[in-house]
């Protein structure tokens, strides 16, 4: 029996007890086989969720890069790590070998350093998905510096709050991006977040779309010709195993954004063993995941987990829909892809199409689908399940988020029968629990709650970055020594888990988490509105969409409802991105409240929903005359 790839349920059942009766053996026997040290643990874990502090390996010492990369090249140096496929079909697909990469992060490596970036010094990567947005994760994590990658569809403002706050002092982007048959100018939008950040030095400029951009003098480069003039080799950095390796930001229930920090040792490990069991990867296999590098889902999954493999991973610049619905399909048949991650809004939005375009190409190398970001509809499910698996292919629907690092509740390809809409099974190490609103654990099967994690796990977060008050408070606080995800979910009779959405002021559209707050203080900038409230909706193709009740100034002059709609969306778009533009916006002359001042969003969401019947207890409303307004003025 392995370990390591589990291949049959028994197998699993088996691997799971142990890896949760002795949790230390089972990962350390894990860490010992499978990776390359510089020198061992003394410790596997110590862990006290009440401050809360984890840490995994502690003592061990060693380089991602090297588990990444080097190690591979006696054996992997000709096979193919990265394949690239632009946007635009006509352009070439390019194909980097373990041996190119090595070559290429160490000479980014290099120029970084040339820039004065040193070990635990921030740098922020704001680019598109091209070979150098992976490139340069790696040459940070080669010299030990903090990645922060920002989603390159991210505003200016957006981008600047993200680079103060983690005090990056170098960024990286290119001088534009291609999206389809558009092109955004993004080193514009990097120009304007830096009259805001006083702290970067330097900007590392990628040449991508060949536009006439503006090169600030002493501050911005050209990255080409410092890596033309950069050596190919460079001495990994040896790190602990608890230094932070990346910071990545997502949203939370009040307007900032939280930097979750991951650190190096157990995210390698737990990256790793996911992918290869999730996937059920095998040599030759090209595996394609959809997603950013701007996401966690990118990081974790297109690549460190992959690379950790020695797997052949593809990197995607362009969209679903470009030139046509077909995209996917086509790459699919050209690269041979054996294993396809994507979401579910990309599945809902190309299901809308039509089968025309998935006849046209060859889909029979798939071997596994998979599924992330947010609950798969019953409809989505089939028709991946149908068409592009042709029912045999089996579809994991991986539940995880940026704060687990990896993926945690999902089934085992081949291994756990799937059931749709389901993510199934905790993964080997992964202990989930219920609770119910009082904070007691709902124990038995066939039952509702609020998902926990009672016991760690590798490669969850280990703070928020300058801020662990609030890492504790958010994850650590509704419910005693366990980890709160913020989702709600059920289990069913045999134990298997669904999960049911959030159950916090985070919405996901799109897949794309957004916190209300964040959106209401962009609202809130305009200045004819004098408060707001933003709830989720259900959408055919986004999951969900943004509605927001919106109450005006009262300046005694009237203003066209219609202009003011689309200026703040503009606020909207200026200050976090277009992903969290409002669906519908409703002017409204007040919001319910409760006596303590805080909107009861509850009621706000039935009424987006149209579920009105029954509004629940509206007693504790300080001004209930405001619902009947509401009510009757639904756009
Ligand atoms: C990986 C990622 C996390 C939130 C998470 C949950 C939702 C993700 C899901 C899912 C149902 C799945 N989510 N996967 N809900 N089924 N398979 O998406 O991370 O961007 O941080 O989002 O996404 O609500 O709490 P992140």
């Amino acid at each position: 029996m392995s370990n390591y790839h589990i291949k049959h349920l028994e197998e699993y059942y088996q691997v799971y007890r142990k890896s949760v009766s002795e949790p230390e053996n089972f990962w350390e026997e894990i860490a010992e086989e499978h990776f390359m040290w510089r020198k061992k643990w003394d410790k596997v874990l110590s862990w006290d969720f009440s401050k809360p502090e984890i840490k995994w390996f502690e003592g061990a010492k060693l380089n991602i890069t090297e588990n990444c990369i080097d190690r591979h090249l006696a054996t992997r140096g000709q096979k193919t790590a990265i394949i690239f496929e632009p946007n635009d079909p006509k352009e070439a697909a390019e194909h980097i070998t373990y041996n190119h990469l090595h070559k290429r992060v160490n000479q980014f490596a290099n120029v970084l350093k040339s820039q004065g970036v040193k070990k635990g010094d921030r740098v922020c990567v704001y680019l598109p998905m091209i070979p150098e947005l992976a490139i340069s994760v790696l040459a940070c994590a080669r010299i030990g510096a903090i990645h922060s990658v920002v989603f390159a569809g991210f505003s200016a403002t957006a981008l600047s709050t993200r680079i103060n706050d983690s005090d990056c002092k170098i960024v990286i982007t290119s001088d534009g991006s291609y999206r389809g048959a558009k092109t955004i100018d993004l080193k514009g939008i990097v120009d304007e977040a830096l009259e805001s950040c006083e702290g970067v030095a330097s900007v590392l400029v990628v040449k991508r779309i060949h536009s006439d951009i503006h090169m600030e003098s002493g501050r911005d480069h050209w990255l080409q010709p410092l890596l033309d003039g950069a050596s190919t080799a460079c001495d990994p950095e040896i790190m602990d195993a608890e230094d932070p390796l990346f910071i990545l930001y997502t949203s939370g229930s009040t307007g900032k954004p939280k930097g979750m920090v991951h650190t190096t040792a157990g995210y390698m490990v737990y990256t790793a063993y996911t992918f290869k069991n999730v996937f059920q990867y095998k040599e030759n296999d090209v595996y394609w995941c959809t997603a950013d590098i701007g996401w966690i889902t990118g990081h974790s999954y297109i690549v460190y987990g992959p690379l950790a493999n020695g797997a052949t991973t593809v990197m995607f610049e362009g969209v679903p829909s470009y030139p046509d619905f077909g995209r996917f399909w086509e790459v699919v048949e050209k690269h041979k892809v054996t294993q396809f991650y994507t979401a579910p809004t990309a599945i809902r939005a190309l299901a809308k199409q039509g089968m025309g375009f998935v006849e046209k190409y060859d889909l029979t190398s798939l071997k596994v689908l998979g599924s992330v970001g947010e609950p798969i509809n019953e409809g989505a499910w089939h028709w991946y399940n149908d068409n592009i698996g042709k029912k045999k292919s089996p579809i994991v629907d991986t539940w995880w988020q940026t704060e687990t690092g990896g993926i945690m509740i999902t089934p085992i390809p081949f291994v756990t029968p799937t059931k749709p809409t389901y993510a199934t099974l905790p993964f080997i190490g992964i202990q989930p629990t219920l609770m119910d609103e009082n904070g007691k654990e709902i124990t038995g099967n066939q039952v509702e709650g609020r998902l926990c994690i009672i016991f760690p796990w590798p490669s969850m977060a280990r703070t928020i970055w300058g801020n662990h008050q609030r890492y504790k408070d958010t994850y650590f606080s509704a419910y005693e020594n366990k980890y709160f995800t913020g989702d709600g979910a059920l289990r069913d009779e045999v134990g298997y888990y669904r999960i049911t959405g959030r159950v916090d002021d985070v919405i996901i559209v799109s897949g794309h988490n957004l916190g209300t707050a964040t959106i209401e203080d962009a609202v809130n900038e305009h200045p004819a509105v004098a408060e707001s409230a933003i709830v989720g909706f259900p959408h055919d193709i986004k999951g969900n969409a943004l509605y927001g009740y919106v109450i005006l100034k009262d300046t005694g002059e009237s203003r066209d409802q219609n202009n003011l709609r689309k200026e703040i969306n503009q606020i909207i778009t200026e200050h976090i991105g277009p992903i969290a533009k409002l669906d519908k916006i409703q002017f409204t002359s007040g919001l319910p409240k409760t006596r303590s001042g805080k909107i009861m969003r509850r009621i706000l969401r039935k009424i987006a929903h149209k579920d009105t019947s029954n509004l629940g207890d509206t007693s504790t409303l300080l001004n209930p005359e405001v619902l009947k307004d509401i009510m009757e003025n639904v756009p």
